[in-house]
């Protein structure tokens, strides 16, 4: 897979971000993004779950009514993280397709490193990585941290790749990749499986520097039960492959 070359100058980045429960890191993240992204970010699609309460509510519909370039999708197929992302991505217009999370664990910076390695033209992902110097976890719970790092040695093998953050959800990937993979996810894994078909598929990756910080509000739908589907997914992709459909207009 060789995907046509994109200059800076012509970056137009789609954000797609998921919103469950959470209420002012939704504003913060979405400040920080209009900052960094400035005048390369095309939109921002807000995937909204169907089950989200009026305070989280409001606040997307304030954050439409403040930029026109953002804009509310509620959750069509639901319960799951991966249909909502789903269906981010199949909305997004823009050339780069980036994801994060609105529940503000993500480290904004981390953008500005992402960009700095696409302007390079030698990648067509870049992932953020909790497990490189400079990254890391604040108030993670050992046990997934535990977990997290054998996942990470094994899957990195398997996958023979050197990103070294397989099961992480923030990342910016090439709008062809986003829109002409064919993804599965229905819950967490969703965020395994938007790196390692990149991967599989033989696209550029590589990863940059990121800090987790845990959320100081709202709640994680991520149970300690759901680590388990990322071992499934990622071999269920090993085994299987990866099936790419580009559209026409996207070669
Ligand atoms: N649209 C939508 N968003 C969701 C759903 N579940 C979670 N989210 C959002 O997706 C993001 C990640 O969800 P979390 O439950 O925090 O999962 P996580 O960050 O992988 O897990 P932790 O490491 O425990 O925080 C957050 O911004 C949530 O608001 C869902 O079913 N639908
Ligand atoms: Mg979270």
């Amino acid at each position: 897979m060789q995907l046509a070359p994109l200059a800076p100058a012509d970056f137009r980045i789609s954000v797609v971000l998921p919103v469950f429960s959470e209420t002012d890191s939704i504003r913060e993240v979405i400040a920080g993004l209009k900052e960094i992204l400035a005048a390369r970010m095309l939109e921002i699609v807000i995937v909204m779950s169907p089950k989200s309460g009026p305070d989280t509510r409001a606040v997307c519909e304030e954050m439409v009514k403040s930029d026109p370039r953002i804009r509310l999708q509620v959750q069509q197929v639901n319960p799951g993280l991966g249909n909502g992302v789903r269906e981010g991505y199949a909305s997004t217009k823009g050339n780069l397709v980036l994801n994060i999370d609105s529940d503000g664990e993500m480290e904004m910076e981390t953008v500005r490193r992402m960009l700095e390695k696409m302007d390079t033209g030698a990648y067509d992902m870049v992932v953020a990585s909790r497990w490189m110097k400079g990254g890391g976890f604040s108030g993670y719970s050992p046990l997934k941290y535990v977990l997290n790092f054998g996942f990470q040695q094994m899957f990195r093998i398997l996958y023979w790749t050197r990103v070294n953050d397989l099961t992480y959800g923030f990342k910016i990937m090439r709008g062809e990749l986003a829109r002409g993979i064919v993804w599965v996810g229905v819950m967490h894994e969703i965020a395994c499986e938007t790196t390692m078909k990149p991967i599989k598929l033989g696209a550029r990756a590589c990863a940059v520097p990121s800090k987790w910080t845990a959320r100081v509000q709202g709640q994680s739908k991520n149970t300690f039960w759901r680590t388990f589907r990322y071992v499934g997914m990622a071999l269920k992709i090993w085994w299987h492959g990866v099936e790419f459909t580009p559209s026409k207009s996207e070669g």
